[in-house]
């Protein structure tokens, strides 16, 4: 059952700590099959994926809301690596199932990417977000997810994320591997601030990426269903849907804030400065940066 998984530890594939009940036959990851036409949203947690998953079905839907509302987020954009025995089944077994062309959600990093996803060239749209934001947003989904291990205090949180024990690896690698790939790999980078910052704007470069043109009136349709507020409001896409037994969402919503600089509400000035010393030294080789305020 579900409930066996519930605040187990992260489990150590090839070296990154995964969500236990997803570990067993992990075989079925490295062996997934793509299709050419696969359209893979890639991130660290909490950057932005269901945002994006939201936008990119809607795309794929020609801007039909009404299409697009079929199912909720889960169902429609599987993750791929996603699966709890005895409750829910693989997401790569769910992902056979599809039709083309499929949305596959993934939290792996580079190193633990299915290799046919690259041999088949599909489109990837990575979105990162700054990591102080990332930090604290993963710190509430931690304490209101079962199947996460407990964060413990805040402070010891930190350094967690700063050592890189963090449910699928190190924040830094992560950003910094899909980044160096994005020019050799079928890869759009995105930024969560930035279409926090100008959600049309950032949305068009989906658009274009998909092969995808529509007019103003569409777009602005699709700006206002991939909301926050309108996000937050829908059960399709605020995770409502998932037992509370799994995520209590009276501890933290899954739709929390949805902002820039949340992290200022929660890092001391010496937290801050102990954070941005691991930000200086993770990214200050790259050609990569973040904005911690929009
Ligand atoms: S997960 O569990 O890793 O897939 O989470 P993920 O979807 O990547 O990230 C969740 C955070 O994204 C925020 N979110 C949004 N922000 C702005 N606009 C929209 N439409 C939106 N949808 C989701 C969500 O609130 C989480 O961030 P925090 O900071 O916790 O609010």
């Amino acid at each position: 059952m579900g409930s066996d998984f519930f605040r187990k530890d992260w489990v150590k594939i090839r070296g990154v700590p995964i969500i236990c009940a997803c570990t067993p036959n992990w075989e079925r990851i490295d062996n997934f099959q793509a299709r050419e036409d696969d359209i893979v949203i890639a991130t660290y947690p909490k950057s932005g994926t269901t945002w994006m998953s939201e936008i990119v079905d809607i795309i794929l839907n020609d801007g039909d809301i009404e299409k697009s509302q079929r199912d909720a987020i889960f169902n429609k954009v599987p993750m791929l690596e996603f699966w709890v025995p005895g409750a829910v089944p693989p997401g790569s077994q769910v992902l056979d199932a599809l039709p083309s062309p499929r949305v596959i959600k993934t939290h792996l990093p580079v190193s633990l990417f299915p290799k046919s996803l690259w041999e088949k060239k599909c489109k990837i749209i990575y979105v990162a977000r700054n990591p102080k934001d990332v930090a604290v947003s993963f710190y509430h989904f931690d304490k209101m997810n079962q199947l996460h291990p407990e964060p413990g205090t805040w402070d010891n949180y930190i350094d967690k994320f700063i050592q890189g024990n963090m449910g699928f690896g190190p924040w830094g690698a992560h950003v910094k591997e899909f980044w160096a790939l994005k020019q050799e790999r079928n890869i759009l980078y995105m930024f969560y601030e930035d279409m926090l910052e100008d959600p049309k704007r950032e949305i068009k470069k989906v658009m274009k990426f998909l092969g995808k043109d529509f007019s103003n009136d569409v777009l602005e349709k699709i700006c206002l269903q991939t909301s926050f507020k309108a996000m937050k409001e829908n059960p399709k896409t605020n995770y409502s849907a998932i037992s509370s037994s799994i995520m209590d969402q009276s501890v933290s919503p899954f739709m929390r804030k949805g902002i820039c600089g949340d992290w200022k509400n929660h890092f001391t000035v010496s937290q801050s400065e102990k954070f941005d010393e691991y930000y200086q030294k993770e990214i200050s080789k790259t050609d990569l940066s973040f904005r911690f305020l929009v």
